[in-house]
């Protein structure tokens, strides 16, 4: 017998469930756009706009609870301009021992819940040689190798499109473009997503480079796919907290990173906050 997957085995059914409490819990009922705020890019989030209201992760049910310092597990429902969005404040990442599908839970929730839009940050290494640390980079392309998929496993159920998702403009050229209009001094890089959490060896950076990678990092990938599949469009920033191994005299350094992060708060805030009334 073909038996029909449960609702708790269906990832996309947990997300929609998730989606439903969200808006009863907000009272509102559709959202616009979806920002993940990942290690640092937290000091921001007060620069991004007033928060309407911040529920509990834990609350919405599905999220597994994030272990990394730096990450607090709420989504705040804000309004910029004609928008409302929904502010993530951290994440979970394949490290922490969370299955992919958990990993892309709150980005199938976000869409869910109406949003057509979603942008990803978070804290990566730089590989490309003139790349500052503090420096905001906009994702143009990734290298998954993390050896993951969010759509591995049972097909999607029929409402949902195909898992054999087009990845060719994975993060939208016309989203990279209004960014650059709020900060035309902004770079683009090709985002290398690796499982961590240890960092890279000199040897594995050299063979990034060689690969076509420009920054690297242990998030954003797979929910760039998981968007993707669900037909919402992405736009990523990376911050170049640390060059990566092999590139500085000093060893990587977990608190070093979050530093780096805080200090550039106000700037990337301002991005944010003038980016997303225009999404
Ligand atoms: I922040 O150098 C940050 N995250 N894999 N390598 C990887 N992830 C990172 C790095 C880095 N810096």
């Amino acid at each position: 017998m073909i038996s029909a997957m449960s609702d708790a085995a269906d990832p996309f059914a947990r997300a929609e469930a998730s989606a439903a409490t969200l808006g009863k819990l907000t009272g509102v009922s559709r959202f616009d756009a979806a920002v993940v705020l990942g290690s640092g890019w937290m000091a921001a989030a007060e620069a991004i706009g007033a928060c309407e209201q911040e529920i509990p992760l834990a609350d919405l049910g599905g999220f597994p609870l994030p272990t990394v310092a730096g990450h607090t597990p709420a989504v705040r429902y804000l309004v910029k301009g004609d928008l409302r969005v929904l502010l993530f404040l951290g994440r979970v990442h394949m490290y922490e021992g969370n299955p992919p599908a958990s990993v892309v839970h709150g980005v199938r929730t976000a869409i869910a819940a109406g949003c057509r839009t979603v942008v990803l940050t978070n804290a990566a290494g730089g590989i490309r040689a003139g790349y500052e640390v503090g420096q905001p980079v906009l994702i143009s392309d990734h290298l998954n190798l993390t050896g993951r998929s969010p759509l591995a496993g049972p097909p999607p159920p029929d409402r949902y499109p195909s898992r054999f998702t087009d990845l060719t403009e994975a993060y939208s050229a016309r989203l990279r473009a209004l960014a650059r209009e709020e900060d035309p001094t902004l770079a683009e890089g090709v985002y290398a997503a690796l499982p961590g959490p240890h960092y890279e060896t000199p040897a594995e950076i050299r063979m990034l480079r060689g690969l076509g990678a420009d920054l690297v990092g242990m998030s954003t990938a797979l929910e760039t796919i998981a968007a993707r599949h669900l037909g919402a469009e992405v736009l990523a920033i990376s911050l170049v907290t640390n060059p990566a191994a092999g590139l500085a005299a000093a060893p990587l350094d977990h608190a070093e990173v979050l530093a780096a992060a805080r200090s550039c708060a106000a700037r990337i805030g301002a991005l944010l906050s003038a980016l997303l009334p225009r999404l």
